[in-house]
């Protein structure tokens, strides 16, 4: 029996500072004459994952030992941020490790910024699987995530003259600490091909599928620690590579340059995340990349649960798989395939567990976001899978048919295969057939699963529906990226807030106390005095840290309408310019989000931002009122920067396209105030926090849709807008790009011609209201209480309240209790 308590896993000082010295002696081979802060860093985060392992083995055994029922969390995105910030708050280690540090003459925030932030998902679908594993290990839930280990993840964005140039994210190339790589647990992954079907010797009718390739997944295990608890769960992250049988194949017959471009093809799969969000790219290689975390996953699983049980007949008891999405949508065929033509089941029983293993959650209502892939290409890649969704489709319509007979274009309408002029499968119809639970994100985007996208599914399976309003981790968004407020918060209210968000309720008390208000302010100006800092480092730009910090954060996307966020900025320097002495609340813009690579207009805008950033910024007629700032490479890390500065959280997307979002959480539980429309979470948090601390503009989703159906005209609101039509010229006519007049004419003739969002319709409203919002700011102390009633109430929000949700109304999961000494 290994013994685990000794000097690497015993959590005291003394402890700590030998690991740390050891560490960096026979880890990184160096002695103080020679580190440098990447060899301190690299020291400090081998000596927290060495406590962390303990731990993680102590937990998996438990989980074996007590037979748990597990979550698996399938997600093509984990966009964890920074592991060691994380860790040591997780496992209460932060003050002891700064302090350990500080008196070796280093500094815990150097190093923290030595960690290169695994990048490897696209904004919101990824960080909201990252939010869910802490709440997961936090509430002592078994669970697994599995995904991709990609190579690069999200691109580093610079910015170029204004526009942004994608940079690749080479984020290994220091190694990293916090993974181990677990060769023996490695799997195959057969692509292409064809099948063949026969009868076999008990004269059973089989199919097998003689594969074209065979590429290897070797897992990659991250730990992911609890708050507060001895659980330690595994992030498992796949990577691709060859297999050697086939390279040792092509060596044999001497094909020395084939066995090296097969080994090129094997590992492309895991080589790069497609940067993409809220779209999709229907690239061949992004379904070998779904299909391939999928299959490891879900061999993975097998294996596992096959170690303790001596069939896979209760394999849904004891597993609770989530679709994050579509992307892992090809699990419910490869679940299938595996039992019928791997475990030899019956259909009916393969379905069976398949159903009851399965949830599907859905992200976007945006149709360019639903994944189709065509049927030539699943020919050609899963040849065996094609012949399994025809399988499922068949049974499919002929129940559709039962309920409904003769409706013939109900049955076209939920059919997996969608008829045209190139056939495709629809990946969410394959979700909703293959799982027993469907999922919205938030209140108002469940309500349009329901009765819009896929409103035929509702009416066939209404039980199958639920919402689960997403949530963001107190852990990393408060206690973490706001360590002041933070310890104010304690103070006041003691630290049970860190586990159940909703005694945040208690800070209601102390609105009426000057003192708190007086704190509550003072931290908010030091919070925005460390951004200010960072502004001025990396962007040379000087901001005025009593000015409205106005932010938006997110992915850039015409339907999150930044250029809406734009025109209001405009507007205030066309007040200016006209009437130069006029009384206007200084106010810091700061943007920060990328755009996907292919996205013309999204580019377009940066540019826009930065040239009307350039304008104003060196405008004397300002006089520094106004400042523009565009954050470069906004990240997880930078994330935690900006909440906590924030004063105004823009969350203005056209009412019916954003599904949820979390960043608007994250701002408001940092003392925020939201102005935004009634969308996605939006409404929710308007709820929460009440009418009176939310700044409420613009169309209704059902407004804009009845407008979408009467006919919708951009130009009467630009024929009716002076104001507007002023912002709009100058924009049109060069006032900001004057080395290329025409430059952003394509913004201004879309906005004038389609206008699918909706700006124009919103744009006054969305004046009016940044107007009330720089009344309310001037009493400041009014503005205080408000942005405490915001902190106080956003208990809901809290990824802990979702997971339970899950747990209680999906995955029928129960928490395990880890005796670190057992
Ligand atoms: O649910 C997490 C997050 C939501 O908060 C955002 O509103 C939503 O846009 C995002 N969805 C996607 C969809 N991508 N795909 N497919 O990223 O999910």
């Amino acid at each position: 029996d290994i013994q685990l308590k000794n000097e690497s896993t015993d959590l005291s000082i003394e402890a700590l500072k030998l690991a740390f010295v050891k560490n960096l002696y026979h880890v990184q081979g160096k002695d103080e004459y020679f580190a440098t802060l990447h060899d301190y860093y690299m020291a400090v985060a081998h000596g927290i994952r060495d406590r962390l392992t303990q731990r993680r083995i102590q937990t998996a055994k438990t989980y074996v030992q007590q037979d748990a029922k597990s979550v698996y969390y399938l997600s093509a995105e984990f966009l964890m941020g920074r592991h060691l910030g994380n860790s040591l708050i997780n496992l209460g280690l932060y003050k002891q490790v700064r302090q350990i540090l500080h008196e070796s003459g280093l500094e815990l925030d150097d190093l923290l910024e030595r960690e290169r932030e695994p990048g490897l998902g696209n904004g919101g679908l990824g960080r909201l699987a990252a939010c869910f594993l802490d709440s997961l290990a936090t509430l002592e839930i078994p669970a697994v995530g599995y995904g991709i280990r990609y190579e690069f993840g999200i691109f580093e964005q610079a910015i170029q003259n204004g526009w942004q140039r994608e940079i690749p994210d080479k984020w290994l190339s220091f190694g990293n600490p916090w993974e181990i790589p677990r060769p023996d647990y490695r799997v195959a992954v057969k692509l292409g091909g064809h099948t063949e079907h026969y009868t076999d010797e008990h004269g059973h009718y089989r199919v097998r599928w003689i594969e074209k390739q065979t590429v290897l997944g070797i897992p990659y295990d991250t730990p992911v620690p609890g708050y507060d608890t001895n659980t330690v769960n595994t992030l498992r992250l796949w990577k691709a590579e060859a297999s050697e049988e086939f390279n040792f194949q092509a060596f044999d017959a001497g094909d020395y340059f084939g066995a090296v471009a097969n080994k090129m093809f094997s590992e492309n799969i895991s080589k790069v995340l497609y940067p993409n969000d809220n779209t999709i790219q229907g690239r061949e290689l992004r379904l070998e990349q779904q299909y391939f975390f999928v299959s490891c996953s879900l061999q993975d699983i097998i294996r596992l649960h096959l170690r303790t049980h001596d069939s896979l007949d209760n394999l849904h008891e004891k597993s609770a798989l989530q679709l994050n999405d579509t992307h892992p949508a090809i699990a419910i065929a490869e679940l299938m395939r595996l039992l019928i033509d791997e475990h030899q089941m019956t259909w009916e029983q393969a379905w069976h567990i398949t159903q009851n293993a399965f949830a599907y959650t859905n992200h976007t209502l945006l149709p360019e976001a639903l994944e189709r892939w065509s049927v030539s290409l699943f020919s050609r890649i899963l040849p065996r899978h094609l012949e399994i969704i025809y399988e499922i489709n068949y049974r499919f319509l002929n129940y559709v048919y039962t309920r409904y007979p003769g409706e013939f274009d109900r049955i076209a309408r939920l059919s997996l295969i969608e008829e045209g002029h190139e056939k495709q499968v629809r990946m969410a119809h394959l979700a909703c057939v293959g799982s027993h639970a469907i999922n919205g994100v938030a209140a108002l985007h469940t309500e349009l699963l329901k009765n819009e996208l896929l409103r035929d599914f509702y009416e066939l399976f209404p039980e199958k529906f639920s919402n689960k309003t997403n949530g963001v981790t107190p852990r990393r968004w408060l206690l973490l990226g706001n360590p002041r407020l933070a310890n104010l918060i304690t103070e006041k209210i003691g630290k049970n807030w860190i586990r159940n968000l909703e005694d945040l309720q208690q800070l209601e008390a102390f609105v009426n106390d000057a003192n708190f208000r007086d704190r509550w302010w003072e931290i908010k100006l030091a919070n925005k005095q460390d951004l200010t800092n960072y502004i001025q480092q990396h962007h040379g730009i000087e901001v005025n840290i009593n000015s409205l910090f106005d932010i938006q954060v997110k992915r850039m996307h015409e339907y999150k309408r930044q250029l809406l966020n734009v025109l209001h900025i405009i507007t205030l320097y066309n007040h200016i310019k006209r009437h130069p002495q006029i009384e206007i609340l200084p106010r810091t813009f700061i943007f920060g989000g990328k755009a996907a690579p292919g996205y013309y207009m999204a580019k377009l805008i940066i540019k826009l931002i930065n040239s009307v950033a350039d304008v104003v910024n060196h405008d004397p007629d300002v006089r520094g009122r106004l400042k523009v700032i565009f954050l470069t490479n906004y990240s997880v890390s930078l994330g935690q920067r900006v909440y906590a500065a924030a004063d105004l959280s823009e969350q203005i997307s056209t009412a019916g396209k954003e599904a949820s979002g979390t960043g608007n959480m994250k701002f408001a539980m940092n003392g925020a105030l939201t102005i935004g429309t009634l969308d996605g979470a939006n409404v929710e948090i308007r709820q929460e926090v009440g009418a009176d601390n939310f700044f409420l503009f613009g169309l209704t989703a059902e407004e804009v849709s009845t407008l979408k159906t009467s006919g919708y005209h951009p130009q009467h609101y630009y024929k009716t807008n002076r104001e507007l039509q002023e912002v709009l010229q100058y924009i049109a006519h060069g006032y900001f790009s004057p080395e290329d007049i025409n430059l952003f004419r394509p913004i201004v003739n879309s906005l004038l011609h389609h206008d699918e969002y909706l700006l124009m319709a919103d744009y006054q409203s969305y004046i009016d209201c940044q107007e009330q919002v720089s009344q309310a700011y001037r009493d400041r102390d009014s503005w205080i209480r408000m942005s405490i009633l915001n902190t106080a109430r956003t208990g809901k929000f809290s990824s802990d309240r979702t997971i339970k949700e899950y747990c209680e109304e999906i995955w029928r999961v129960k928490p395990v209790k880890i005796d670190i000494d057992a």
